[in-house]
């Protein structure tokens, strides 16, 4: 892999950037998943590459939906398999989810690709390369999914996601979960909670917050999910990235 300098002052962009080509090589990222990252980029720039308190808040409530949840399933694709698949079979422990992988350029092959990445850190058993059941509403490949996973899932986890799928899985009566730069998309507009955020950060911080609030009365989870409002908290982050297209005072 190539070297990019520590003190560089875009390192750790630059080193998601390499993980993605990586994993394009090794046949599990899709090509076009390094354009969708791109994309994110731009709005991430915005945000000050940092999370913010309003996906703080998104987080937080997350968490109290992953930790409610019966039968949570966390979706994996070519690019999240690259960025975070330690942190994303680390979740899956700490709430006791399924991992499965939903591709909408499915191919056998990148499945497979990718299973075996979460295999080697430290996953058991992934879902989601031979599929057994079609998700209603949709016609993309990402209908294809596992009768025991994503198909019989109250709660699913996405990332990088399509606005179909997110409405399908809406419309099917799950709850989602999306984290997703851009406040603006289908997905971030359909999903039940949506973290705008980084993939890259909020995962550990989802992590960070399922241990908080493991144990807590399950009355205390109730009330999180109940107050929160996601369109208000879009409108929040919406107005976060506007403050971003300010020149720094400094410069001027
Ligand atoms: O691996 P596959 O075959 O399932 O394909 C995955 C991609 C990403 C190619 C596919 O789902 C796709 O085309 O996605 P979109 O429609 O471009 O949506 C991606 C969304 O994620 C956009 O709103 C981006 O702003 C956002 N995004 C990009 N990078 C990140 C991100 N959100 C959070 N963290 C990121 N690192």
């Amino acid at each position: 892999m190539k070297k990019v300098p520590e003190s560089h002052p875009r390192h750790d962009s630059l080193k998601q950037r390499e993980l993605l080509v990586r994993g394009f090589k090794e046949g599990a990222t899709a090509l076009e998943g390094l354009i969708a990252f791109g994309r994110g980029e731009a709005f991430d720039y915005l945000l000050g590459e940092k999370t913010s308190d309003i996906a703080m808040k998104a987080i937080e409530v997350s968490a109290a939906l992953l930790l409610q949840a019966d039968n949570p399933v966390i979706s994996v694709n070519g690019n999240t398999a690259l960025l975070v698949p330690k942190e994303l079979v680390q979740l899956a422990y700490a709430v006791n989810a399924k991992l499965e992988v939903n591709l909408f350029y499915r191919t056998e092959k990148r499945a497979r690709a990718i299973e075996k990445i979460l295999m080697k850190n430290g996953a058991k058993k992934v879902y989601g390369v031979k599929t057994s059941a079609l998700l209603k509403g949709l016609e993309s490949e990402r209908r294809k999914v596992d009768r025991n996973g994503i198909y019989s899932a109250d709660v699913v986890f996405v990332a990088l996601e399509d606005g179909d799928r997110t409405k399908a899985l809406v419309s099917s009566g799950k709850k989602v979960i999306a984290v997703d730069l851009n406040p603006l998309s289908r997905t971030s507009k359909e999903a039940t909670v949506t973290v705008v955020d980084n993939v890259v950060r909020t995962v550990s911080l989802l992590i960070k917050a399922v241990e908080r609030l493991k144990g807590m009365d399950e009355e205390l989870l109730e009330t999180l999910i109940r107050d929160f409002d996601n369109k208000k908290n879009l409108q929040d982050s919406l107005k976060l990235i506007k403050e971003g297209f300010k020149y720094p005072e400094a410069d001027l």
